[in-house]
């Protein structure tokens, strides 16, 4: 059976429900999370973490389960994230932070590197890392974001999280070679048209 579809979504036409979408959950119960935190522009990130927590908190993941992990800036945000996918001890990396164009001249670098950082640790690990590190122009429209009147990129990057840690359980249960023939090849079309020989 599919996953249910995560709570929000738009609603599905006939044929996209005929095609038996395959989408995570947004159960996090028994999830092991890891989140990155940047310390720099931490009145942005604090709210972050929060806005995490709090997400993950309600939607079933246990405190002893998630642990934080708090780096000097945005920049330094992929290398705790490799660290923490990379040693098998999480299930995904969250990853916060705030980049705010008016402080700096090296904007573009510290937000460019913290994103082809944390996008390579899923590409490298098969753990999924998200992203909720703000790149915006100013304080104002951080805080926008971090709680206020645009929602929380912390508690989004959270739950997008947890839904992918739940998809790929979905697709590695799926993919995986236990069972008999018959056991995968229900599987399978659940899911996908495939040609059985014989
Ligand atoms: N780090 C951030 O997380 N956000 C910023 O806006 C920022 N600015 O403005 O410079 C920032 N710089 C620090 C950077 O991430 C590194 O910690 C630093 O360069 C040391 O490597």
């Amino acid at each position: 059976m599919p996953a249910t579809r995560p709570e929000g979504s738009a609603p599905a036409s006939a044929r996209i429900e005929r095609a038996h979408p395959l989408t995570g959950s947004l159960d996090a119960s028994g999830m092991r999370i890891g989140i990155v935190v940047s310390r720099f522009n931490d009145t942005v990130s604090m709210p972050l973490l929060e806005g995490a927590l709090e997400a993950l908190d309600a939607h079933g993941a246990s405190a002893d389960d998630v642990v934080v992990a708090w780096v000097p800036g945005a920049f330094e945000i992929p290398i705790a994230a490799r660290e923490l996918a990379g040693r098998g001890g999480v299930d995904a990396v969250v990853c916060l932070g705030a980049v705010i164009r008016g402080e700096t001249a090296h904007f573009e670098h510290v937000a460019g590197e913290a994103a082809r950082g944390i996008a390579s640790v899923h590409a490298t690990t098969g753990v999924p890392a998200t992203f909720g590190v703000l790149t915006v122009d100013t304080l104002e429209q951080a805080m926008d974001r971090a709680g206020g009147r645009y929602g929380n990129k912390g508690a989004e990057a959270a739950l997008a999280a947890v839904e992918m840690v739940s998809l790929l359980r979905e697709l590695r249960r799926l993919l995986e070679p236990a069972g008999d023939v018959e056991d995968r090849v229900d599987r399978a079309q659940a899911v996908v048209e495939v040609d059985v020989p014989g």
